[in-house]
């Protein structure tokens, strides 16, 4: 069936009209081959709840941070403090008191707009002081939109350009292949940057050196700059895709830490491939207005945004700590 859609984006000028086939563009849901669910991996329930205490103690740390330069992307942050939390706190060879050790395990934000989430993850970790994070994107801060490797520690590579930073994050998994190292590199990209070619160029590269090293992770949250990724340009089905590129594909839930765990210790037990984490996710997650909402890509909360947000926040870490 061919359908007529039109493609207004809030930036493209003039409306286009185009002719987009439903059976072009990965019609109806995309098969879900290998889905870790809810629960996967049996974690110890108390650390389970520390980690979420630490993630949502990140997500108040990204929401400071783009208030206090009244600038910044809060949608896109939110739906990734799991994982960092998780990546920074549990699973990473990495040490805040040597940020450059030759055998870390390398990190990638390649959504480098989120860096509030890698901030706060950072800042959680001690990296640097917490108290740092309100000076973000301000004119002498070391914290700036968008991360920057000569400047903030933890930091392994600049990203902002999408596309960029997985491509970088290839390298490096190359790299300790050809200098005999065992880190491990992971990288967190956009569902938004599937659409930019750099990735599936990167993805040639990855699968074709078989860098079973290296774990990407698509915050899958359907939303882009523009609205909903299916609207603005289709990269459904995800998996399939990153499975046609020669990678070993799992889908998983971005908000539990058991099945984002048992992915990870399946991407490690994979030889000869690289990994593909597809998490399903909500942008703005835990902030119920900013939940699903894409009018908080890009958008700084106002004083009253800000304060009902934290306070939604605080009584989340507040149940989780009188559980503890
Ligand atoms: C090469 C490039 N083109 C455009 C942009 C502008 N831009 C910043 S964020 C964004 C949307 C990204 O969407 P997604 O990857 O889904 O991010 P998330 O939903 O995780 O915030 C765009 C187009 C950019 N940073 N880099
Ligand atoms: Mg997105």
């Amino acid at each position: 069936m061919v359908v007529e859609k039109t493609a207004a984006g809030k930036n493209s000028g003039a409306a286009v009209s185009v002719n987009v086939s439903e059976t072009d563009v990965g019609a109806g849901a995309p098969a879900l081959k290998h889905y870790i669910t809810k629960g996967a991996k049996k974690m110890d329930k108390k650390r389970i709840t520390e980690l979420s205490i630490i993630a949502n103690k990140v997500r108040r740390d990204a929401l400071t941070a783009v208030y206090s330069a009244a600038s910044g992307h809060p949608g896109g942050s939110l739906s990734i403090a799991d994982v960092l939390t998780l990546l920074y706190f549990e699973v990473m060879n990495i040490d805040p008191k040597n940020p450059k050790d030759e055998n870390r395990d390398r990190f990638v934000l390649s959504k480098g707009h989120t860096a509030p989430a890698l901030y706060g993850t950072l800042a959680e970790r001690g990296f640097f002081p917490v108290e740092d994070i309100p000076g973000f994107r301000h004119i002498d801060s070391y914290l700036q939109g968008h991360p920057d490797m000569n400047k903030v520690p933890g930091v392994d590579m600049s990203t902002g350009s999408l596309g960029q930073g997985v491509s970088a994050a290839g390298g490096m998994a190359l790299a300790a292949k050809l200098d005999n190292k065992d880190y491990r590199v992971y990288s967190i990209l956009g569902d938004g940057e599937l659409e930019e070619g750099q990735v599936w160029e990167q993805a040639m590269f990855a699968a074709h050196y078989k860098l079973d090293n290296f774990t990407i992770f698509v915050d899958n949250n359907g939303l882009q700059i523009d609205g909903d990724i299916s609207k603005v340009m289709n990269p459904n089905p995800i998996d399939k895709k990153f499975e046609a590129f020669g990678w070993h594909v799992i889908n998983a839930d971005a908000h539990d830490f058991e099945s984002l765990m048992a992915a990870i210790d399946e991407a490690k037990a994979t030889k000869g491939q690289p990994t593909a984490i597809i998490m399903k996710s909500v942008k703005g997650k835990n902030v119920s207005f900013m939940e699903n909402n894409p009018a908080w890509h890009g958008a700084a909360p106002k004083k009253d945004e800000y304060d009902q947000a934290i306070s939604e926040l605080d009584a989340i870490i507040a149940e989780l700590e009188a559980s503890l």
